[in-house]
């Protein structure tokens, strides 16, 4: 009798493992797509190119869809908003100065999203420099809600500017934003890290211990609040320019992709 409890209790573990397994395997066989949000400069389209090459490498069909209207692909790009619209052209037409191109741009944008989503194993979207016109705009929204399951959000940050502990905090404040304008998963992604070490979390709260003034106070108090929110998951640092820490970054995207969501 007993043998018969743990002979179905093993049947049972082997056939949740097997389960389990092809759970995993169907969520990793799935398209994922990752939209590359930050702030100018923090090396969106460089990490595209790379990551891009990085995925090629391993055997997986990427493709890469540029959706900043102002600037060419500096990668292949398999969809490219510039083909529908131009911000130089938009600042011509309309006689704008550069910003107010951009937003009529990605206004103009929103008649061709169809034609911006594509399939492939990964699908890596190259966002414009200025973020809020992604994640303020309808057009971003309606994109952002055109693409496919699995989708999720790379938020990209330059480990230079991280590297204060008041930037830190505003870093993760504005993930916080991205992840609910976009209401996407989101990972925050430390780029640059060949030209700074970045400092831990829990150095960077030290530090913040021992500035005075009200401002590290409510920095201090700040952090709390990621507690609950976009902080339990670990650092990931990467060198778009090097190509170094991908690996962990794939792990966190699908880690990200599988239900349990356990990236910690
Ligand atoms: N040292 C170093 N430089 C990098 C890295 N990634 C990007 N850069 C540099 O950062 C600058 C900006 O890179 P881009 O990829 O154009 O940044 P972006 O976020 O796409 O810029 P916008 O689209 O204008 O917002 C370039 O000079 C890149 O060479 C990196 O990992 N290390
Ligand atoms: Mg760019």
């Amino acid at each position: 009798m007993r043998n018969k409890t743990v002979c179905s209790s093993l049947n049972d573990f082997a056939l949740h493992t097997t389960l389990a397994k092809l759970q995993i395997e169907n969520i990793l066989n799935q398209d994922m797509n990752i939209v590359v949000v930050g702030p100018a400069a923090s090396g969106k389209s460089v990490f595209v190119k790379s990551f891009k090459e990085f995925l090629i490498d391993k055997g997986y069909n990427v493709k890469a869809v540029n959706l900043d209207p102002a600037t060419s692909p500096i990668y292949k790009a398999e969809a490219d908003i510039r083909e529908f619209v131009r911000t130089e052209d938009v600042m011509q037409k309309y006689k704008l100065g550069i910003n107010g191109a951009l937003i009529k741009s990605v206004e103009i944008a929103s008649d061709y999203i169809e034609e911006l989503i594509i399939k492939g194993d990964f699908v890596l979207f190259d966002t414009p420099g200025q973020m809020e016109l992604f994640i303020y705009s309808k057009t971003g929204e309606k994109i952002v809600e055109h693409i496919p399951e699995f989708k999720c959000c790379i938020f990209l940050v330059d480990s230079e500017v991280a590297s204060n502990p008041e930037n830190y905090v505003s870093i993760l404040m504005q993930n916080v934003i991205v992840s609910l304008r976009t209401s996407l998963p989101t990972l925050t992604v430390f780029n640059k890290s060949d030209l700074v070490e970045l400092k831990s979390f829990d150095e960077i709260v030290e530090e913040l211990k021992h500035k005075p003034g009200v401002l590290s106070e409510l920095l201090e108090k700040t952090l709390f609040f990621f507690e609950y929110t976009s902080l339990p998951y670990r650092q990931i640092s990467i060198s778009a320019l090097n190509k170094t820490g991908f690996e962990d970054l794939l792990d966190a995207v699908n880690e990200l992709f599988c239900s349990c969501g356990d990236i910690s």
